[in-house]
């Protein structure tokens, strides 16, 4: 009888949320150990309670296949489609194998964070975040070179483990009548599988002229800098020369491609550090952001246990991560923040995961998470977009708001950061899928990588990377098992999002000029959105906050619009694609 089932699952959903609470909480403490304080133990202590995290799960999802099935679209039934969809891990049900999985996976993550290179001249090894500055301010090709492949180098130490955890992952989602993990991963977005790919696809070919535009003006200058025997100039940019490690984004080869007598409109990481703000101050500017829209305050426990700065004395994950470790209001971000306008801008994109987090924390545990993943990313880039001219004037970051005559620069330098990361956005998860799949074997995986980084980003490596590299190990969500594709739907929405709150709250004028600061309306807007966290599914939370129900790029094409005008006079007589 329908009325008994519904009982039946909801009692059964209840005692299933209150253990998952429970260990996924246990899970997040031994996390938070681990990864700020890499040993031995707390990696074993961390790999455990995932695994039992991991195995609660597992349970209920088979479990509540026997019990009578919910209505359709009841929220019982939501419930039940997300217990299965809930992690990005499924480990076999064999403990031995749980272990093993959890361990290789915690191992990995902790590999990426010790990697460490001593360049030439460097009387210590360095690690990413000092590497990575090299990539950024020098323009001396071998330099540069060295410093890639040198980072490069951690990849081949994670490479036997990928390949072991791919077998032990699949294994696990299979046992969840998955095809594969990638399978797994596509099942998360309220539609089937093949249709996701689709719409990852759609996407890409509504924002693909523009990349190319980007790309083709870009190399033409990159050209002009290094020659055409170091960049050819119709063929794929060479992947160390563009101011970032994986080449995702290019802001830090501004000033080789701005047109001649246009310097950047300002520079944010200079005032900073002018002003002396510290990595405490950085934070409690986007923070401010927030409140101003009407949202809390952060909690004191989210000053006292956040993690701002790298730790001098032990080994941490300093990739940028936020948290919610009691699910409730144990808000937390880990970072080791350098005074820069790039790292400005991540602390936005991190809170932006903390103020979903909390505003969807009175919500049943299975529904405390984003409309989907790209959502989740998309909330604090979306504020940053606000973080414009005008709103850095009025907190005192810059005396005087730069004219019209300023906006291509300032859409340049957006273009260098938001569109050239489109490609590689999408493409990480293209080659997970191939290799969950088992379409691209571990004798394929670094092949695969680079026909995938060429065929989307337009880049290569200097000289051939054969199977003894595994170069997608030197990204930190291959080895840490984070789902990727999430960026780039998030560098979609976040124009979405951005385009419909401008209007709502009737900023009229350009889109990269407009700011949300200060609004309660926009605050309110956004809220109610963030409020519903998975309880419905994604289309509804963007109708929500947008009115529309369909991921689309229009409003990035429209914020860009004027650059995109400008790249084609440019590129008149230069070569696109590659
Ligand atoms: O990993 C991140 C965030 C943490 S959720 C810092 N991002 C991607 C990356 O760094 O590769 C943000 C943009 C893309
Ligand atoms: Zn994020």
């Amino acid at each position: 009888m329908a009325t008994t089932g519904g009982t039946e699952v909801r009692v059964f959903l209840d005692e299933a949320e209150r253990r998952l609470l429970a260990l996924a909480n246990e899970s997040s403490q031994a996390s938070w150990v681990y990864e700020t304080y890499i040993t031995p133990d707390s990696e074993a202590v961390s790999a455990k309670a995932y695994a039992r995290v991991i195995e609660a799960t597992v349970a209920a999802a088979k479990q509540s296949v026997r019990l009578t099935r919910p209505a359709p679209g009841s929220i019982e039934a939501r419930k039940v489609h997300l217990l299965r969809n809930s992690l990005p891990l499924i480990a076999p049900a064999d403990p031995a194998k749980a272990d093993e999985l959890t361990r290789i996976v915690a191992g990995m993550t902790g590999t990426y964070g010790k990697g460490r290179f001593a360049p030439t001249g460097s009387a210590t090894a360095l690690d990413l975040q000092a590497l990575s500055r090299i990539l950024a301010e020098t323009r001396e090709p071998t330099r540069l070179l060295e410093v890639w492949n040198g980072w490069h180098e951690v990849g081949r130490h994670v490479r036997s483990d990928f390949t072991r955890y791919v077998a032990l992952a699949n294994e696990g989602a299979r046992e969840l009548d998955f095809d594969d993990t990638g399978a797994m991963w596509r099942s998360k977005y309220d539609m089937t599988p093949s249709a996701f790919s689709a719409e990852v696809e759609r996407l890409w070919q509504q924002v693909r002229p523009l990349y190319l535009s980007l790309h083709a003006y870009v190399r033409g200058k990159l050209v002009e800098r290094y020659g055409s025997d170091v960049v050819p100039p119709k063929g794929p940019i060479p992947a160390h020369l563009l101011g970032n490690m994986w080449a995702q984004s290019w802001e830090h080869v501004y000033d080789l491609v701005a047109p001649a007598g246009r310097k950047a409109p300002f520079d944010l990481t200079a005032t900073l550090v002018g002003q002396k703000v510290d990595s405490r101050g950085m934070v409690r500017y986007a923070e401010r952001f927030f409140t101003s829209l009407g949202l809390p305050a952060l909690p004191s426990s989210f000053w006292e246990r956040s993690m701002f700065d790298k730790p001098v004395d032990r080994e941490v994950v300093c990739h940028a991560s936020a948290w919610d470790v009691d699910n409730v209001d144990d808000l937390r971000i880990k970072m080791c923040i350098e005074i820069t306008a790039e790292d400005f801008r991540t602390i936005h994109h991190e809170l932006g995961h903390n103020y979903y987090q909390r505003a969807y924390a009175g919500q049943p545990y299975l529904f405390r998470d984003g409309a989907n993943d790209g959502f989740h990313e998309a909330i604090g880039d979306t504020i940053a977009l606000s973080v414009t001219p005008e709103y850095l004037r009025q907190v005192g970051l810059l005396d005087v708001v730069p004219g019209p005559d300023a906006d291509l620069g300032l859409l340049l330098a957006a273009a260098l950061e938001k569109i050239a990361f489109l490609p590689f956005g999408l493409l990480i998860d293209q080659w997970r899928w191939k290799v969950f799949s088992g379409e691209v074997g571990p004798d394929r995986y670094n092949a695969a990588w680079w026909v995938l980084r060429q065929r989307y980003q337009g880049v290569a490596p200097s000289s051939p990377r054969d199977e003894t590299y595994f170069d997608p190990g030197a990204k930190f969500h291959v080895p840490a098992n984070t789902p990727y594709m999430r960026y780039f739907l998030a560098h979609v929405l976040q124009f979405q999002f951005h385009r419909a709150l401008a209007r709502t709250i009737g900023r009229s004028g350009p889109l990269h000029r407009a700011s949300i600061f200060g609004s309660h309306a926009a605050g309110k807007a956004f809220g109610e959105m963030l409020a519903m966290g998975a309880s419905r599914p994604w289309p509804e939370a963007l109708e929500a906050a947008t009115g529309e129900q369909h991921m689309d790029a229009t409003a990035l094409l429209e914020y860009f619009a004027p650059l995109a005008r400008w790249l084609d006079e440019q590129n008149r007589d230069t070569p696109i694609g590659w």
